[in-house]
C-alpha cells in the first residue's frame, strides 16, 4: 500500500482529517518546505541492538536488525518477567521504626541507616527482571552481496520496512506488531516471481550467570510452523513459574512451503507472510495460571488465512486512530534529507528542527507500542530488551523513570496510553496495604522505589534507595491529572479509593520534626543524592555490601513533602466534588498546613532537604527538589517568583550535562520557567548527546525510554501549558522555532488545542472545547475570538489573559489581530 493509500484508512475520523492534511500532502499554513515523511532510515543493516527498529503492540515487541543474508527479528512479551507472585515485605519495621526516626533526628544517619536495612528493607533486596522472550532468525541464501539498501522505520504506519536489490530482483520486508490481530507479522516481496526463499529459526534465550533454572526448546511443527517452548528463570530464590510459548506460521504465494529440523523453509515463491505469535501464563501479578499454548493458537487461527493486506490495513488505521492526533511542523532544512543515524552525529551544530519534531513524534510512537489499554505500563525499557539480566532489571522505577514515561501522554494526546498505569496503581493498593502493615504499622497502602510485573511494594536495593516512600503518592498524580484533563466524574469515583488509601498511609507515618515541629515524612531521601554531611564518607552498607559515600536518609526530604501537599490537596479536591469523607478532608487540609514550605538557601537554590546541605555530587542526574516546579505545579514565575528564582538557580548548580532522563526533565523544567532558549539547549544536549543511532535514549549504556517520553513531554510543555487554570501557548519558545504549527495538543480543562506561529508570534489558535469549561486564554498581544464565523464576548479578568464561555463540542478560533 502506498503512503496515500494508507491515507486514506484513517480518513474516517473528524481529528484525522485534520492531521492527514500536513502528514499526507506535507503541506502546511506555515511552514514553506514540504515536510519529510515521519521515518527513521538508515543506509545499512543495524550492527547492535540499539541500531535496530522497534515495534510493539503494547503487548509484543519486536526489534528489526534488517540483514540482507541474515535477519534477526529480536522478541519481546511484556509479561515475561523472572520469578512468579511473591512478597518481599519483611515484618519487624513497626517495632523499629521510632528508634531509626530518633536516630535521623539526632543526626546519626548511618546507624538510622543500617536499621533501616535490617527491619524494614525487603527481602530479596532486588526486584524481580524483564526478560527477553526469544529471536527469529531468517537465512536469505545469495542476498550477502546487496546494492541499493534501505532500512526505514515509518512512524506513520508503525512499520519497519526493509528494501535492496540482488541481481535485477528488488527485494521488500515489512515488519509490524499489529494491536488488531495480535501478531508480529513479516511480509516478504520480490519484483520478479518466485524469487523468495528463506530459512526461518526460533530460539529462546538463557542466563549466561546466576540462577539459571530456565529452559526452552525449539521445533518445527509440520507442514508451515515453528514453535518455541520455554520456561522463566528463578530470581534470588523466586523459583520461576512462568511458562511461555511462541509460535510461527508461514504462508507463501506460489512456490512451496515445508519444515526441515528445527526449521521453516519456503522456496521460490512470489511473496510469504510469517506471523508470529507469543503469549505467557502471565494473568496478573497473583495468577500465572494461563496456558500460552491456548492463547498462542487463538491469535495465530485469528490471523491465518487474513490476507496481509487486510491485516496491515487494520493495523494502520488502529495506530494512526492515535498516532494522528497531533501533527508538528517545526520547519524543514536540507539537513532532513540525511539518514537519520548522521543526522544525529551532526545534530549538535546542525540546523534540523525536522529530526526534534522526529524526536517528538517518536515520544508519542513508543507509547503507543509499549502502553495500550489492557497491557502493562511501559517499563524502563517499554518493552524492548534483549538481555537476561538487563540493566536496573528493566522495571518500574518509580522514583522517577516510570513516571516520566507517562508524562506525554494527556498533552500529546494518547489518554488512552495511561490506562496500563491506571490499572496497575489499582492493583498495586493491595499489595502496597500488606507493605504499609507490615512495614510501619500503618493504614492505606505505600509504594517505594521501584516495582515489577509482581507488583512488589517493599522498600528495595538498600536503604540509600529504599527510603523513598512517596513512589505511590507521586502515582496518585497521574490519576488526578487524567481527571484534569477528562474531566470524568467516573473516573474521579474510580480512583479515590486509590487516593484515600495513600492520604491514610501519610497521615499515619508523617511525625513532628523534634527541631522545626513540621510535619514530616522520616525516615525519607531526596532520590539516590548523597547530602555532604558531617560523617558522610565512604561507607560500606550492609545490606547491599557495596560502598557508598555515606547514606542519603534524612527527614522530609523537599520532594516528598510537595508531592504530599500535592496528594493532600488533591485528594481534599476529590472527596469536595464527590461529596465524600467530610470529616477525613478537614483532618487531610489542616495536615497539610503543617508541611514544612519550600526554602531557598544560601546560594539562592531551592534546597533539596529541610537542612540546606550541599551535594556530593553537584551534577547529580535526579532534580528531585524540582518536583514542584514540574511535574508538579506549586512553583511558577508568575505565582511565586522568588521560589522560581531559587528553582532556577537549583537547576543551574545541577550543570548542563547529563543522562536521557536528567536532559529530559530539564527540558520541562525550563518551559515551565518560560525560558525557551534553556529548553531548546537541553533538547538539543538530550537529542545530540543521549541517544542511541534508533534514536533509543540512554541512561550510560542501557536503553532507557524515559529520555524519549520526557523529552516528547517537554516539547509539548515549550508549546503549550495549562496547568494554572488557563491555555499558555507558546510560553516557551526558542529562536530555533521561529515559525510552526502543532495540531492536536490537549490541554487540562478538556480543551484541544491547534497553535501557528510566525517570527515566534502566534498567529492563530484553534480550541475545540469537549466539556463545555470556561476557557481563560493568555495573550502577549489583542486577540480576537471567533465561533461559527461570528465574534465570541470575552472578558478579561486581568490583564493579559481573555475568558471566554464555550460549549461542548464547540470550535473556538483565536487569531492575532
Ligand atoms: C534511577 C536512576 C538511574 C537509572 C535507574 C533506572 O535509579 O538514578 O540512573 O535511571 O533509576
Amino acid at each position: 500500500m502506498s503512503r496515500r493509500d494508507a491515507g486514506k484508512v484513517m480518513l474516517s475520523g473528524s481529528a484525522g482529517l485534520l492531521a492527514a492534511k500536513s502528514v499526507i500532502s506535507g503541506m502546511d499554513e506555515t511552514a514553506s518546505t514540504a515536510q519529510p515523511a515521519l521515518e527513521l532510515w538508515y543506509r545499512q543493516p543495524a550492527n547492535e541492538w540499539t541500531e535496530a527498529l522497534p515495534v510493539g503492540n503494547g503487548r509484543l515487541g519486536a526489534m528489526v536488525m534488517g540483514g540482507t543474508e541474515h535477519e534477526r527479528i529480536q522478541l519481546n512479551e511484556e509479561t515475561l518477567w523472572t520469578g512468579a507472585p511473591y512478597d518481599p515485605t519483611t515484618s519487624g519495621g513497626p517495632e523499629a521504626l521510632p528508634e531509626i526516626r530518633r536516630l535521623v533526628f539526632e543526626g546519626k544517619y548511618l546507624e538510622a541507616h543500617d536499621l533501616f536495612g535490617r527491619k524494614m528493607m525487603g527481602y530479596p533486596t532486588d526486584q524481580m527482571s524483564y526478560q527477553p522472550l526469544g529471536n527469529v532468525w531468517l537465512t536469505f541464501p545469495g542476498h550477502q552481496r546487496a546494492t541499493d539498501y534501505r532500512r526505514a522505520l515509518d512512524l506513520d504506519e508503525a512499520i519497519v520496512r526493509v528494501s535492496y536489490r540482488v541481481g535485477d530482483v528488488r527485494f521488500e520486508r515489512e515488519i509490524l506488531s499489529s494491536p488488531v490481530d495480535q501478531v508480529v507479522v513479516v511480509r516478504l516481496t520480490a519484483s520478479k516471481p518466485a524469487s523468495i526463499s528463506v530459512r526461518a529459526r526460533i530460539s529462546g534465550c538463557k542466563r549466561t550467570d546466576y540462577s539459571g533454572d530456565e529452559y526452552y526448546t525449539s521445533d518445527s511443527v509440520p507442514p508451515d510452523g515453528l514453535v518455541l517452548r520455554g520456561h522463566n528463570s528463578s530470581d534470588q530464590g523466586v523459583k520461576g513459574k512462568l511458562d511461555y510459548q511462541a509460535r510461527v506460521r508461514a504462508t507463501a504465494e506460489g512456490g512451496s512451503v515445508t519444515t526441515g529440523y528445527k526449521e521453516l523453509i519456503v522456496r521460490n515463491s512470489d511473496s510469504a507472510t510469517l506471523l508470529i505469535a507469543a503469549a505467557t501464563s502471565f494473568v496478573n501479578a497473583e495468577d500465572v495460571s494461563a496456558n500460552p499454548e491456548a492463547r498462542v493458537m487463538k491469535y495465530l487461527a485469528g490471523a491465518t488465512g487474513k490476507p496481509y493486506s487486510d491485516i496491515r490495513r487494520e493495523h494502520v488505521a488502529e495506530h494512526q486512530r492515535l498516532f494522528r492526533r497531533v501533527t508538528l511542523d517545526l520547519g524543514t532544512t536540507d539537513a532532513a534529507n540525511k539518514p537519520t543515524d548522521e543526522r544525529l552525529k551532526g545534530f549538535a551544530t546542525a540546523n534540523d528542527p525536522h529530526l526534534a519534531t522526529l524526536f517528538f513524534q517518536y515520544g508519542r510512537y513508543l507509547l503507543i507500542c509499549s502502553s495500550r489499554p489492557g497491557t502493562l505500563p511501559a517499563n524502563l525499557q517499554g518493552i524492548w530488551n534483549q538481555d537476561m539480566n538487563p540493566w536496573w532489571g528493566s522495571k518500574y522505577t518509580t522514583n522517577i523513570n516510570l513516571q516520566m514515561n507517562y508524562w506525554p501522554a494527556e498533552v500529546t494526546n494518547l489518554p488512552e496510553c495511561v490506562e496500563p498505569l491506571v490499572n496497575m496503581i489499582e492493583q498495586i493498593v493491595k499489595p502496597g496495604e500488606q507493605t504499609a502493615t507490615k512495614t510501619y504499622g500503618a493504614r492505606g497502602w505505600v509504594l517505594h522505589q521501584n516495582t515489577d510485573a509482581w507488583l512488589a511494594t517493599a522498600p528495595m536495593d538498600g536503604p540509600t534507595w529504599g527510603t523513598f516512600s512517596v513512589g505511590g503518592a507521586w502515582l496518585c498524580s497521574h490519576l488526578w491529572e487524567h481527571y484534569k484533563f477528562n474531566g470524568d466524574g467516573e473516573f474521579l469515583r474510580r480512583i479515590y479509593p486509590a487516593l484515600k488509601g495513600s492520604v491514610q498511609f501519610f497521615l499515619d507515618t508523617l511525625v513532628e520534626h523534634p527541631r522545626y515541629k513540621w510535619l514530616v515524612t522520616c525516615p525519607s531521601t531526596s532520590p539516590e543524592n548523597f547530602p555532604k554531611r558531617e560523617g558522610n564518607e565512604r561507607y560500606l552498607d550492609e545490606t547491599t555490601g557495596i560502598y557508598l559515600p555515606g547514606t542519603t536518609i534524612c527527614a522530609g526530604s523537599t520532594i516528598d513533602i510537595q508531592i504530599l501537599r500535592d496528594l493532600f490537596g488533591h485528594f481534599a479536591e476529590a472527596s469536595e466534588l464527590l461529596d465524600f469523607d467530610v470529616e477525613l478532608r478537614d483532618r487531610v487540609r489542616e495536615t497539610a498546613r503543617r508541611l514544612p514550605p519550600m526554602q531557598v538557601g544560601k546560594r539562592g537554590n531551592l534546597q533539596e532537604w529541610l537542612e540546606d546541605w550541599e551535594d556530593i555530587e553537584p551534577h547529580h542526574r535526579h532534580l528531585s527538589h524540582l518536583w514542584g516546579l514540574y511535574p508538579g505545579n506549586q512553583i511558577s514565575v508568575g505565582g511565586t517568583p522568588k521560589l522560581a528564582v531559587a528553582a532556577k538557580k537549583a537547576i543551574e548548580l545541577r550543570g548542563e550535562e547529563g543522562m536521557s532522563f536528567s536532559m529530559a526533565w530539564r527540558v520541562n523544567l525550563w518551559a515551565r520557567l518560560m525560558e525557551g532558549e534553556q529548553a531548546h539547549r537541553a533538547l538539543k544536549q538530550l537529542i545530540a548527546s543521549a541517544m542511541f543511532p534508533n534514536l533509543f535514549s540512554r541512561d550510560g549504556k542501557a536503553l532507557q525510554v524515559d529520555g524519549n517520553l520526557g523529552g516528547a513531554a517537554g516539547m509539548a510543555e515549550m508549546m503549550l501549558q495549562s496547568q494554572a487554570g488557563e491555555l499558555h501557548v507558546l510560553p516557551a519558545l526558542p529562536t530555533a522555532w521561529s515559525a510552526g504549527c502543532v495540531k492536536g495538543l490537549l490541554a487540562r480543562g478538556g480543551f484541544e488545542v491547534d497553535i501557528a506561529w510566525k517570527n515566534r508570534k502566534l498567529t492563530s489558535a484553534s480550541i475545540r472545547s469537549k466539556l463545555g469549561n470556561d476557557c481563560q486564554f493568555r495573550v502577549t498581544s489583542p486577540v480576537q475570538v471567533r465561533s461559527q464565523g461570528r465574534a465570541v464576548k470575552v472578558s478579561v479578568p486581568e490583564p493579559g489573559l481573555v475568558r471566554f464561555p464555550t460549549q461542548a463540542g464547540g470550535n473556538y478560533e483565536i487569531l492575532a489581530v
